[in-house]
């Protein structure tokens, strides 16, 4: 591996799975339970929104039961150690990133544990369910809804992805099926700008033909065993 001295790596729902936070895609996952346009586009929330905010509460609560597993630890450690420039995005809207040590996220789809007032626009951290329709910290409005990104809505901190992805040496991929826009489209961005790509799936994903190399196997495994080869280079 050439000398490296910037990474940008993109996680999926793949990286919590052995936390036992289900994936989207596989079967009996996230989206079998719902219709994606029931509970994960605005206009699902218009039609129903008890739906939605039960969906997003269940899945918040759902986090007091689970842990970081070695894939989140290994790329705190990650952080702490790589002298060069790292970029963490991720798609997943749960805390385990921050939980196993990671400092500098970026949450492309937005968080699970923070609150969006569709009324100010002010983001909180609501102590209760947002079924309950608490009111806004700053305008007290009733009107609060998950700060996620729901499909039909922009990622978030798109120009920083996007710079940090024309300046890499290494793009890696963990855990993600590659279905989702924009960030299934990172790799084709990385290779323009000539950095090496890497994919760590249980599978092949959607894209893995589009990678330098691609490695199947569970997180837990390959992540903490790539991160000490990158930083034994
Ligand atoms: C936008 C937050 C534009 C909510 C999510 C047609 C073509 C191209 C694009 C589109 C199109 N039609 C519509 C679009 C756009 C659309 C899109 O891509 N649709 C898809 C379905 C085709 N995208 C959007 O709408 C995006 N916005 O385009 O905006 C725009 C422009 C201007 C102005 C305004 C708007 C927004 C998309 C974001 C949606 N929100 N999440 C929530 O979490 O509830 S998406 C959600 O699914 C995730 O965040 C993630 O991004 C996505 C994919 O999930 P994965 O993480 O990959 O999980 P999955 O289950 O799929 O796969 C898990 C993988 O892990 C598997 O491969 C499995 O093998 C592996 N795995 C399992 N266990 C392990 C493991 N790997 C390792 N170890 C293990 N143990």
């Amino acid at each position: 591996m050439a000398e490296l001295s910037r990474i940008v790596i993109l996680t999926g729902a793949g990286v919590s799975a052995e936390s036992g936070i289900d994936t989207f895609r596989a079967a009996g996952g996230l989206w079998e339970q719902h219709r994606v346009e029931d509970v994960a586009t605005p206009e699902g929330f218009a039609r129903d929104p008890d739906l939605v905010l039960g969906f997003y509460d269940m899945r918040r609560a759902a986090l007091e039961k689970v842990k970081p597993n070695a894939a989140h630890r290994a790329l705190a450690h990650l952080e702490r150690e790589f002298s060069g420039e790292l970029l963490l995005v991720t798609q997943n809207v749960d805390d385990l990133h921050e939980r196993g040590g990671s400092t500098d996220v970026l949450h492309m789809h937005g968080e699970l544990r923070r609150a969006l007032c569709a009324s100010c626009g002010v983001r909180s951290e609501p102590d209760g369910p947002l079924i309950d329709r608490p009111q806004c910290p700053a305008c007290e409005a009733k009107a609060l809804r998950p700060d996620v990104v729901w499909f039909g809505e922009m990622p978030y901190q798109m120009e920083r992805i996007y710079a940090a992805l024309t300046r890499a040496d290494l793009f890696v991929s963990l855990g993600t099926s590659g279905a989702v826009y924009p960030a299934a489209g990172f790799v084709q961005e990385a290779k323009l700008a000539g950095a090496e790509t890497l994919e760590l799936n249980l599978e092949p994903s959607e894209g893995s033909h589009l990678f330098d190399e691609s490695r199947q196997g569970p997180a837990g495994t390959l992540v903490p065993r790539w991160v000490d080869e990158v930083l034994s280079v």
